[in-house]
């Protein structure tokens, strides 16, 4: 069996991580991801936060494997007539340039749909139609416009933002299933159609559980769950809530053996129901399992400071791997505290291709996240990113362009 996307042809006008997560998932899954890019530059994070000098970065690499890449002058004539070509051609175009971007290169959506009426036009925006709309947007801005931030961290201290990209490469992977979508229901029309992924949206559909929230706490003015009760105060809108749990098991971080040197000896450690009594005997707590203070759940919510602080009395006796291990016998939910160390060397992450090790012709050996979607009759091979235009002359080929054609674009550096 071939590829789940085999066949598929993407025009991939991507750039930075938003949209090169997108295409890079679809090329996983086995599209033919064209990225097109500016004749000597390329997409900007082939430059950025570079380790090695004249070398493309990590950032880059990381997001841009199994793709070809052209380069073409999108503002020159000739370059203009290989983008109408590669319109032609794909299936799809997936863009996240800043809003008119496209509209200025001449390829709006009624120009595009001349050109292909089954093609599918995919975008990420910052903002979806509004105030913003016409707004830049990185990352961050979307992690607090979205409604993340505002949500992160603990009552005491500012908004943060976290480290997983849930802006970028979450308003990625929310604009390839809309593509595979579209693409789903082509077959039936026959037509193409437009796909928007605002990162605003994307970030708050991640955050959906805090909005559950803010109407539970509008209702009832407190939210049992959350450190503020029962001493602290709540205010109008959903507060920052440390490190509780997101759901209906109250949850928090708690020290392991060695925190005082290890910045990530930890553990968050879940108090589940059902595991209640097996809880309080690994604690040496057996009083608890029948006490009227502790023995329901309910009963608990008031008391999480005082039942965390007597957990974590007991994971600092431990490594959180021993903590792990011991909790595991008795399945209490609890995970350590990895380390983006610890994960490049995890054997099982090796072992499921989802961490990889990629050689590049300039950078040699280097490690990346493989496909963390695993599907069982078409794994996804990871291959090296393209270097800047590496395919241009092959592309330009299967495009019908004659050899005397493309010398003269390179004359003009239209591509
Ligand atoms: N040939 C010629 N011109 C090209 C080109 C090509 N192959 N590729 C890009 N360009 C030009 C565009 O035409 C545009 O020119 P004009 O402004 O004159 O029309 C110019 O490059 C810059 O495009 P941009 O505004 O998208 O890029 P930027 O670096 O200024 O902004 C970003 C970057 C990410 C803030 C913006 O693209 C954006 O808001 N995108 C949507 C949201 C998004 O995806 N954000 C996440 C990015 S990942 O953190």
């Amino acid at each position: 069996m071939g590829k789940a996307l085999e066949g598929v042809k993407i025009l991939d006008f991507t750039h930075v991580q938003s949209g090169p997560t997108c295409t890079q998932l679809l090329a996983w899954f086995g599209a033919d991801v064209i990225k097109v890019e500016r004749p000597g530059e390329g997409d900007i994070t082939r430059g950025q936060l570079r380790d090695i000098p004249d070398v493309d970065s990590l950032y880059f690499t990381m997001l841009n494997h199994n793709k070809r890449s052209i380069t073409l002058d999108a503002k020159n004539a000739k370059g203009k007539q290989v983008l109408e070509a590669l319109v032609r051609h794909c299936d799809v175009l997936v863009e996240n340039f800043a809003p008119g971007v496209l509209d200025r290169m001449g390829f709006s959506w009624e120009r595009i749909q001349q050109l292909n009426p089954r093609m599918i036009v995919a975008s990420v925006k910052g903002f979806g139609p509004g105030p913003y709309e016409d707004c830049k947007v990185y990352e961050n801005v979307a992690q607090c416009a979205g409604g993340a931030a505002s949500t992160t961290g603990f009552d005491d201290g500012p908004p943060l933002v976290t480290g997983a990209q849930i802006g970028d490469s979450g308003t990625g992977l929310h604009l390839a299933l809309g593509i595979v979508t579209a693409l789903f229901q082509r077959a039936t029309t026959g037509t193409g159609q437009r796909v928007l992924c605002a990162m605003q949206d994307g970030v708050l559909n991640l955050c959906r559980v805090k909005l559950r929230d803010q109407q539970r706490l509008e209702r009832n003015g407190k939210l049992t769950e959350y450190p503020q009760y029962p001493h602290g105060a709540f205010g109008e809108a959903v507060p920052r809530a440390g490190n509780a749990s997101g759901g209906g098991q109250p949850g928090w971080i708690l020290k392991c053996k060695g925190w005082e040197t290890d910045p990530n000896a930890y553990i968050y450690f879940i108090t589940q129901a059902p595991v209640w009594e097996a809880i309080c005997k690994v604690i040496g707590k057996e009083e608890w399992i029948t006490h009227p203070d502790y023995a329901k759940p309910a009963q608990r919510l008031p008391r999480l400071k005082e039942i965390f602080d007597a957990i974590e009395r007991w994971t600092m006796t431990k490594t959180k791997f021993e903590a792990m291990d011991i909790l595991n016998n008795y399945d209490i939910p609890c995970g350590p505290i990895l380390s983006m160390k610890e994960l490049a060397y995890e054997p099982s992450l090796r072992e499921t291709g989802t961490v990889v090790e990629v050689d590049h012709p300039k950078r040699g050996k280097y490690l990346t996240v493989g496909n963390p979607i695993k599907l069982s009759a078409s794994p996804s091979d990871v291959k090296r990113s393209p270097l800047l235009g590496e395919h241009t002359d092959e592309i330009l080929a299967e495009l019908g362009f004659g050899s005397e054609q493309i010398a003269a674009m390179r004359a003009e550096k239209a591509v």
